[in-house]
């Protein structure tokens, strides 16, 4: 008699087993579906397991490069999902926000194989956000070197290093940079801290940039007056340089860059303190400050942003989308022709992701990563029958000792 139950309930393991695995099996890579205004998107893991994939680009159509936070620079094969540190950085100021930041490919890689990091330099103990250069080869890495160091007062503070890189179609690189935990250091032109910076591919300062004849000025300053603008966009296709920043609480923003104009930190600002809740500075207006285009409250701790111009998404093309790491979501702004938010969508939050890093790719896929290590494709998922899935968002499942949250997807 024993023996007869053991062996049923040994089946019925065997049995369960078979069935979740081809449950898990039918769903391949799609970790969730969803339509955005009645178009069908799919997302689907490519890798898991990094740490804090902070930035991200694509080296060619199959190879994709990303920083950690850590220190480690990576590559991707897209086709295998094989991954491999191809450089540690040892002279990394990694602490807090600070640690090796974003990766962009030079507009002329395919003559020259150069590419662009951002991280935050380790010097004597105290941390500068920093642009450096080197040659990828295959996996290989050389020719490392420093193109420009940010200048300020010394801090070992690990709040607000910025930054991301992005390049007009005149070849100029932009880059960010937090205030650095120094509310000060924005609006004064002799430091680099808080400030939108705009180079030549090799590091020189432009002639034309704004400040080239202030006196005491840093040459290299394109706008000022940012907290920690973590997000910044080049729009080939509107000419429009775009940057999100962290505000204070309630106060995080989307910006139209212009040259030479001062985005108000801590002037002005519509965040309040974080620890106090007192208001900051002068108010949410002034005359000769830029009015952010929105304005996020509560904030949702932007940290990325990329205006996607592909047709794989066509419902997409021309949106805003910035990763949110606090609030949890990836979000959508559609604009008018003017570049004026008219409707705001909040995508994945089913996922409960702190979404990191975004880019787009030549075929139109959308590339993100998250906090907890993995990177994640959105497409269009129109080889998916979506009615074969089931979705299951926000069971609250309250219990005696504890309450959870399930989301998940499986196909019938
Ligand atoms: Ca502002």
């Amino acid at each position: 008699m024993l023996k007869k139950l053991l062996l049923t309930t040994f089946l019925v393991i065997i049995l369960v087993a078979i069935y979740a695995a081809y449950i898990f099996k039918s769903r391949g890579n799609i970790v969730w579906l969803l339509y955005s205004e009645g178009m069908p998107v799919k997302v689907e893991e490519v890798v898991s397991g990094l740490s804090i994939p902070w930035g991200m680009d694509f080296l060619d159509e199959n190879s994709l490069i990303y920083t950690e936070r850590s220190g480690n620079i990576g590559i991707l094969n897209l086709l295998s999902g094989q991954y491999q540190t191809v450089k540690q950085l040892d002279d990394l100021f990694h602490k807090g926000e600070c640690g090796l930041l974003d990766v962009k490919v030079s507009p002329d890689y395919e003559k020259n194989h150069l590419v662009y990091f951002t991280y935050a330099k380790d010097i004597n103990g105290n941390g500068y956000t920093s642009l450096a250069v080197a040659r990828v080869d295959g996996n290989k890495v050389s020719d490392w070197e420093d193109l420009f160091i940010a200048k300020h007062d010394a801090t070992d503070d690990w709040r607000h290093c910025g930054s991301r890189i992005t390049f007009d179609d005149q070849k100029h690189l932009f880059m960010s940079i937090g205030d650095r935990g120094h509310r000060l250091y924005s609006q004064g032109l002799s430091s680099h801290a808080g400030k939108i910076i705009r180079l030549k591919l090799d590091g020189t300062v432009p002639e034309d940039n704004p400040f080239v004849s202030v006196d005491g000025a840093k040459t290299e300053i394109w706008s000022y007056g940012h907290r920690n603008p973590q997000g910044l966009f080049y729009d080939k296709t509107t000419q429009r340089l775009w940057s999100n920043e962290h505000g204070p609480r309630g106060g995080d923003e989307v910006n139209l860059i212009y040259a030479g104009r001062n985005y108000g930190w801590p002037v002005v600002s519509h965040g309040k303190e974080y620890a106090s809740g007192a208001s900051i500075g002068e108010g949410t207006e002034k005359v000769g400050i830029e009015r952010p285009y929105k304005i996020w409250n509560p904030s949702i701790a932007p940290a990325s942003l990329m205006v996607y111009q592909g047709t794989n998404l066509a419902i997409w093309e021309g949106n805003l989308f910035s990763t949110a790491l606090i609030q949890r979501h990836l979000n959508r702004l559609v604009l008018d022709s003017k570049g004026r938010v008219i409707f705001e969508e909040r995508l994945l939050e089913e996922l409960k992701e702190r979404f990191r890093s975004i880019i787009q790719s030549d075929s139109g896929g959308i590339f993100i990563s998250t906090d907890s290590g993995r990177i994640l494709k959105i497409s269009l998922a129109d080889d998916v029958d979506i009615s074969k899935f089931h979705i299951f968002k926000h069971i609250d499942m309250p219990g005696f000792y504890l309450s959870f949250d399930i989301n998940f997807l499986f196909s019938n």
